[in-house]
């Protein structure tokens, strides 16, 4: 067990449907701690950056023009395994193969508008909060925390 952060954003689609506070309440449930968010109107500089590693894809450009089109809700989240177990939370990509009771899996319909991004590794995590919150988070005990570990 080792306590990591991971970078998670609810994507212009669940911000609009009004699904942000449903989102990180799961995430609180679960016992994943906030440890820095915002809600953000992503620059395409931004987008193209965060999602360079599919840049040769026939989707890039449909996905930089989503993510870019409506504003996202970005957090930190810490926690034990915390990358693993948000990525659990959240499904697989495609709604259509997501359990039900992950969150693609129970406000999804299509890969297009899959509700949720969230960090696939320790190196993405890295990269990603460095690039969304220039590596700041904050450090904060909750008196819960020792229920947790
Ligand atoms: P994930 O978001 O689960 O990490 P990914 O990194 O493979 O998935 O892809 C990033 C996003 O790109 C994904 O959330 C939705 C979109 N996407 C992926 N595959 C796609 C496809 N075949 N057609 C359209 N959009 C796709
Ligand atoms: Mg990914």
């Amino acid at each position: 067990m080792a306590v990591e952060k991971t970078f998670v954003m609810v994507k212009p689609d669940g911000v609009q449907r009004g699904l942000v506070g449903e989102i990180i309440g799961r995430f609180e449930r679960k016992g994943l701690k906030l440890v820095n968010a915002k809600l953000l109107q992503v620059p395409e500089t931004l987008a193209q950056s965060h999602y360079a590693e599919h840049k040769e894809r026939p989707f890039f450009g449909e996905l930089v023009t989503f993510i870019t089109s409506s504003p996202v809700f970005a957090m930190v989240l810490e926690g034990d395994s915390a990358i693993s177990v948000a990525r659990n939370m959240m499904g697989k990509t495609n709604p259509v193969e997501s359990a039900p009771g992950t969150i693609r899996g129970d406000y999804g319909l299509t890969i297009g508008m899959n509700i949720i991004h969230g960090s696939d590794s320790a190196e993405s995590a890295a990269r990603e909060i460095e690039l969304w919150f220039s590596n700041e988070t904050i450090a904060y005990d909750k008196a819960v925390d020792v229920w947790l570990a």
